[in-house]
């Protein structure tokens, strides 16, 4: 068993504890919505926005109460949220939590089963404690720094592919036109080099399947840093190599996550296919 900080295990049951309430809060807004839209004429799309928000508030409150001082970044409220928990600038504990209340928006509005709370503890700047919950099926992907990474409490490890041309390759696009058209462009040069793609629509489950072998290798451009800080720690404590292009850290340029065998391949064709650029 791999020995992991009691300060890093400590932030991870705040975030567990959190997280399953707030896929709770989703998941019960969305059954609510879609019997009451009928009668309330509202849009679905509106329900989602107001799922997305009131999540995020009920982190927030319960960050505040539960660890007040640390600051806050989530995707709906930004660093503002930092003001329901600590100042954004510099947390007195030094802990930022980072928050994507619903990640996988549109398979939220259709109902795809496909969407999750993802948590963060970033401790002076380095993710130390994530988790990633289902809030549609339940299934729970939780990860220390240096403790393993787990799904449901059971111990997981990414691919042991080494053939590209054998690889199950996860990746998105984005929300804008013209850099889903480059996108396509990066996606038509990759697709004859790997045996599949699969378009899940949530980078932080993506990263969690990538840790547990469920598909071989993941990457995708323009992800804000709550649609995969609690992921990518999963990834990497399941032994995946998790960086952007040319040795930068994952972030809006690129976040690929892969074995070590697949990584250096699957890397070269996303510099050639100049997979960061774009729009
Ligand atoms: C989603 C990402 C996903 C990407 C989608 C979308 P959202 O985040 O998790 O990887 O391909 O286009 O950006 O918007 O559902 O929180």
């Amino acid at each position: 068993m791999q020995q992991t900080s009691p300060d890093f295990r400590d932030l991870l049951k705040t975030a567990v504890e959190i997280a399953r309430r707030a896929a709770e809060t989703a998941s019960r807004m969305r059954a609510e919505a879609v019997s009451s839209t009928i009668d309330t004429k509202s849009t679905v799309t509106d329900v989602v926005t107001a799922a997305d928000r009131a999540v995020e508030r009920q982190v927030a409150e319960e960050l505040r109460t539960l660890r007040p001082g640390d600051a806050l970044l989530g995707e709906e409220y930004g660093e503002n949220a930092a003001d329901a928990v600590g100042s954004a600038a510099g947390a007195a504990s030094g802990v930022r939590w980072i928050v994507d209340p619903i990640d996988g928006t549109v398979n939220y509005l259709y109902g795809l089963p496909q969407y999750a709370v993802s948590l963060a503890a970033e401790l002076d700047g380095v993710v130390v404690a994530g988790v990633v919950r289902n809030a549609a099926t339940g299934d729970e992907w939780t990860a220390t720094l240096g403790g393993g990474a787990f799904h449901d409490g059971r111990p997981i490890r990414g691919s042991a592919q080494t053939d590209l041309a054998q690889s199950l390759v996860g990746t998105g696009f984005g929300y804008d036109a013209a850099r889903r058209l480059h996108q396509a462009g990066v996606l038509t040069g990759l697709l004859p080099h790997v045996r599949d793609i699969r378009r899940w629509g949530a980078a932080s489950l993506d990263l969690c399947f990538a840790a547990e072998g469920l598909i071989d290798a993941y990457y995708e451009k323009g992800l804000n840093p709550w649609d995969h800080a609690a992921g990518a720690l999963i990834a990497r404590e399941a032994g995946l190599t998790v960086e952007g292009l040319n040795g930068a850290a994952p972030g809006l340029p690129m976040v690929i996550a892969a074995p070590p065998a697949l990584f250096p391949p699957l890397h070269a064709h996303l510099v050639t296919l100049n997979a960061s650029g774009g729009a």
